[in-house]
């Protein structure tokens, strides 16, 4: 009997350790299905291939080289009439749609629909402002329109006016300005969604000087009726003034180290973008717009922003050659963009998408600009370099006008209808030192 007692024992302390790490094995991989993976800086990220500084990169895989996308185009008035039924372009007197007039026949045929000049800019004979029910066969119409505003306020010959913005990408990505959408239609459309919109402010150092002006103008023009949630980011919360908020509208202050150089602070925005993400905002909102604070909003911001992945044009550089963006053109950076390659130059003041898609997109860009980091360059223009080296690669499914990114310094050109949210006007060296 004494010699069954070990032999017992062991059995005993086998079977204890075997439960035990079935136990260990079924907790560590709960829960089953991860909604967004918690964010670690991946160690591997450190053991890439460091490329030193000259040495050619592994090369990209060979860019589809086509001609760059142009916002806002010159081109003579004859291009633009679409000639209907072979009529010739000079009689028919077509008001242009918004849409890529490049097509034999103009987009506002094929879809049906009514062409801009009749409910995009509210003329007031067109009635209701919303565009006829699309029939689903080609109509034809010959529209006895006079061109468009810009070519009567400009004075500049109608043969050379300039051409209306450009409506969609030629990866067919709406490009979002006034007139090419019906607010009342897409109104109608999301407010029954009950969506929660989140915005991302960083107001670090003095730049919590903005929260007022920036909050005040939201409330006003941001996502009207929608519920919103204000996350802001900053290194002093006292300093974050208690702004009325109107219904179902949140605001969380989010405390962040305050980081001694401003490009640190610019930059290290997507790593604290996709760690707040993982952490809480997937959970709070259904799509995220992460922008600048030293901004303001001066009209409307709806549902028609709302996308996968959106994008927006950079003031400063819209009717510019693709060659003079201001890419990063270092091959030695993740950020590195070649001379054939780009579409539009994104401002890294405002993008934004489902909260997914954000989550990911700040995920890839933190983890480049970590990359860099290890081979100690740092991108000519930080963050924003590598929202647009990233944007090329994997297009935005949305892209919004300059109306959405504006520089107040600049004179407004006329085929920019409306400026709906801009920059203040600011001492930046004070701002940053
Ligand atoms: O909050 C700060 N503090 C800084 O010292 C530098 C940047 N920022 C945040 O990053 C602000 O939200 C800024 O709007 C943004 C970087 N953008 C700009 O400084 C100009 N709009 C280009």
């Amino acid at each position: 009997m004494l010699r069954w007692r070990p032999a017992l024992g062991l059995g005993l302390c086998l079977l204890a350790g075997t439960s035990l790490w079935a136990l260990w094995a079924y907790v560590r991989n709960w829960p089953p299905v991860s909604y967004v993976p918690y964010y670690l800086p991946c160690p591997e990220i450190f053991n890439l291939k460091l490329q030193h500084k000259g040495e050619e990169p592994l090369q990209p895989v060979a860019q589809p080289l086509y001609p760059q996308p142009k916002l806002l185009e010159q081109r003579r008035l004859e291009e633009q009439m679409i000639p209907a039924h072979g009529v010739s372009p000079g009689s028919s007197r077509r008001a242009p749609c918004w849409c890529q007039l490049r097509s034999s026949l103009s987009c506002c045929e094929v879809a049906g629909a009514t062409p801009l000049s009749t409910w995009g800019t509210r003329d007031p004979e067109a009635g209701t402002g919303l565009p006829p029910v699309t029939q689903h066969k080609r109509r034809v119409r010959t529209w006895p329109r006079l061109p468009p505003r810009e070519a009567l306020s400009t004075g500049t010959s109608p043969a050379t006016r300039p051409t209306e913005l450009l409506t969609l990408t030629p990866w067919l990505a709406p490009i979002i300005s006034e007139g090419t959408f019906n607010p009342e239609l897409l109104q109608l459309i999301y407010q029954p969604l009950n969506l929660t919109i989140g915005v991302t402010v960083f107001a670090v150092g003095k730049y919590t000087l903005f929260v007022q002006h920036f909050l005040d103008s939201a409330e006003e023009f941001f996502m009207r009726g929608y519920r919103v949630h204000y996350y802001i980011f900053t290194h002093d919360p006292a300093a974050i003034p208690r702004v009325p908020l109107g219904a179902g509208r949140l605001l969380s202050i989010i405390p962040v180290r305050r980081h001694s150089h401003w490009e640190e602070i610019s930059t290290r925005r997507m790593e604290t973008i996709s760690l707040h993400i993982a952490k809480r905002a997937h959970r709070e909102v259904d799509y995220l717009f992460c922008l600048d604070v030293d901004m303001v909003f001066r009209n409307l911001w709806g549902p028609e922003t709302l996308g996968e992945l959106v994008a927006a044009i950079h003031p400063g550089y819209f009717t510019a050659s693709r060659q003079q963006f201001p890419y990063e053109r270092r091959r030695a950076s993740t950020a590195f963009v070649a001379d054939s390659e780009g579409d539009f130059y994104y401002g890294g003041a405002v993008f934004g998408g489902r909260v997914a898609s954000v989550y990911e997109f700040t995920r890839v860009c933190h983890m480049a600009i970590l990359t860099d980091k290890a081979n100690g360059i740092m991108a000519i223009w930080q963050e924003e370099s590598h929202l647009n080296r990233h944007f090329i690669s994997h297009k935005p499914s949305k892209v919004l006008s300059p109306e959405y990114l504006w520089d107040d310094r600049k004179p407004q050109p006329p085929s920019l209808k409306l400026i709906r949210f801009s920059t203040v006007n600011k001492d930046t060296s004070w701002l940053r030192s």
